[in-house]
């Protein structure tokens, strides 16, 4: 067959900024890719693709982006799902044929919500999508394996990212992939080699897997040498990567990574509190007292960097600010990279707890669980605890300290650190003192609108993103309303209750959920089926 008219797809990174800040954030480390290797699912040439990033560049609005549409595909946090629900809208409104394909962890803790809204609502990895493009247009538009798309992205910035694995083998109550109970999956390092041989050439690589230790010493090892040769190759000037607790455990771990160019890395402490960390499961942080760990790593020449969260639920203020007073004034330690509220994500032992002990304020909605907003009722008065809140992403209001920390951990790590290591880390806390000055005005930027948020669920405003951008179809106006998680009275609510009672029979491993009948039948629309769709794509 001749192809007359290569169908046209778009890809979404589905995100609310928790500032409403509505022009991205270019600048920030790390950005999200999976658009980008939902993007390496397609065959090259043979399909007209757009892959967008809301994170990187702020919302999408722009009508003429959804006109003509032969698919829709949508990836993003659990806390994107409304604006998933947005851009399907859009695309309906706009070009009533197009296939709407979503996946990712709002997909998979909301499977019913996700079936009746997606045609396509996968459980599955990214894989999936090839079968799922077979399925719409035919063998011919389907990549046989899936290389990221970076030449989509044209990313500024000195940073390529590379995935080395997938998933974790440790089980955080709090997490999003304790809750998706995936297995730890390393790749095969032929694959992580085809992704930095097939990345634009960046000064640094950055290995965003969650664990890049992983669970085999061996495996860990091989990839080193790797990683190594690829180094020495001059393909990169050095990387960091993402590692949990337990790498600590073991000091020629730290040898071995320098040794192969890692200029730092980045572990999820949390928090320095030890009964936090047995509340939140997190016993991989317990094997190796972690401010040990972090001198160590500083000392042995790895920039160290993290993040911590506080929970208003379970911790007192005074005990939060006493962390907060303990860390600014220990030079010995980095200030942390970022700071956040501890969210009971869907599906998490978190959230369970949440709902038994009826922790939730009453009216919270998914799209609060940024870490950013108070979705739980705290031990002090609610009044405090969004202030403290307000001010904890920026560590507001602790700027001589912040500045007298970063004299102290100069002097402290002057002779172990190299200048770019030290410049790298002086500028994240240099970042928390004076946000407008190292930001140049671009991140985090404040908007109108974030003079406006109460940093508390129950009455943060949803944002313009709630208000179409332009006019939608009458079906789809119940596509703008929040997914609530609690009512007016603090009760679960009942569609939230559903869809997690479903998940639990929706098979790991089962692939996809296919659900055009229920999502276009309920719209009143007609299913655009893998014939239709696959006809209008071929001659
Ligand atoms: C980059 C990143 C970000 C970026 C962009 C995230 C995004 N996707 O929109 C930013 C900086 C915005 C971000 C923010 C946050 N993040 Co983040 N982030 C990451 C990181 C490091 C990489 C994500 C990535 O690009 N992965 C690569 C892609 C290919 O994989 P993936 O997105 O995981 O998708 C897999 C499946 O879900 C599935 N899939 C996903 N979409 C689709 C679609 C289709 C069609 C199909 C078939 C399959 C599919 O396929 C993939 C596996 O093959 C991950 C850790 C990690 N290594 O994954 C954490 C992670 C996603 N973040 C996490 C968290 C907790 C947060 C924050 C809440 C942190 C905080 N406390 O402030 C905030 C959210 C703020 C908000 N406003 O909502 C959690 C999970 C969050 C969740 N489920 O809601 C993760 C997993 C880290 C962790 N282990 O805790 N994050
Ligand atoms: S170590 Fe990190 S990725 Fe693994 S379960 Fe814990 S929080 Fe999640």
């Amino acid at each position: 067959m001749i192809h007359t008219q290569r169908p046209r797809v778009l890809i979404v990174l589905a995100h609310f900024d928790e500032t409403r800040n509505p022009r991205g954030r270019p600048d920030f480390i790390p950005q999200g890719t999976g658009h980008l290797f939902l993007a390496g699912a397609f065959a090259r040439d043979c399909v007209d693709i757009r892959a967008y990033s809301e994170f990187h560049d702020g919302p999408l609005v722009d009508e003429t982006a959804f006109a003509e549409l032969d698919m829709l595909v949508l990836t993003g946090v659990t806390a994107a799902f409304d604006r998933m629900r947005h851009l399907t809208a859009y695309a309906r409104t706009k070009s009533p044929r197009c296939v709407v394909v979503a996946g990712g962890p709002a997909v998979r803790n909301l499977p019913v919500s996700s079936a009746a809204t997606f045609d396509y609502a996968c459980q599955g990895d990214i894989e999936d999508m090839q079968a799922i493009i077979r399925d719409v247009f035919g063998e011919w538009a389907a990549a046989e394996t899936i290389l990221p798309r970076f030449d989509l992205a044209n990313w500024g910035g000195p940073v390529m990212y590379v995935e080395t694995s997938r998933y974790c083998n440790f089980k955080c109550s709090f997490c999003a992939l304790t809750a998706e109970g995936r297995r730890y999956q390393g790749y095969d390092p032929a694959y992580i080699e085809a992704q930095v041989r097939n990345a634009p050439r960046k000064k640094y690589v950055l290995f965003i897997d969650n664990n890049f230790y992983g669970n085999s010493k061996d495996a860990f090892l091989a990839k080193l040498d790797l990683i190594r040769s690829l180094w020495r190759e001059g393909l990169f000037e050095g990387w960091f990567a993402l590692v949990t607790g337990d790498f600590f455990r073991d000091f020629s771990n730290l040898e071995a990574v320098r040794a192969a160019g890692c200029l730092g890395l980045f572990s999820g402490v949390e928090t320095l509190n030890e009964a936090q960390l047995k509340r939140y499961q997190k016993k991989q942080n317990l094997v190796v007292p972690q401010l040990q760990a972090i001198q160590t790593s500083l000392k042995a020449g790895v920039a160290f960097q993290y993040g911590l969260m506080f929970d208003p639920s379970s911790q007192t203020l005074q005990a939060m600010h006493e962390e907060l007073a303990f860390i600014t004034s220990e030079s010995t330690m980095p200030l942390p990279a970022f700071l956040s509220l501890t969210i009971p994500l869907l599906g998490t032992p978190l959230f369970d707890e949440c709902v038994s002990e009826n922790r939730f304020l009453p009216s919270a909605k998914l799209r609060d669980m940024d870490g950013f907003t108070l979705m739980t009722r705290p031990l002090d008065a609610l009044d405090e605890v969004s202030a403290f809140a307000r001010r904890l992403s920026r560590l507001d209001g602790q700027r001589l300290r912040i500045l007298r920390h970063c004299v102290g951990f100069y002097r402290t790590y002057r002779h172990s650190l190299s200048g770019r290591q030290m410049a790298h880390l002086l500028a994240n806390s240099l970042r928390l003192a004076v946000p407008s000055v190292m930001h140049h005005h671009r991140l985090p930027m404040r908007s109108r609108n974030e003079d406006n948020l109460t940093y508390v669920t129950t009455t943060q405003p949803l944002g313009p993103l709630y208000t179409p951008a332009f006019r939608v179809g009458e079906s789809f106006r119940s596509y703008f309303t929040p997914t609530m998680i609690t009512d007016a009275s603090g009760t679960l609510d009942e569609t939230i209750a559903m869809n997690l009672e479903a998940r639990k029979g929706v098979s790991r491993h089962a692939g996809r959920t296919r659900s055009v009948a229920n999502a276009r039948t309920a719209e009143g629309g007609q299913p655009a089926s893998a014939s239709e769709s696959a006809a209008r794509a071929q001659d």
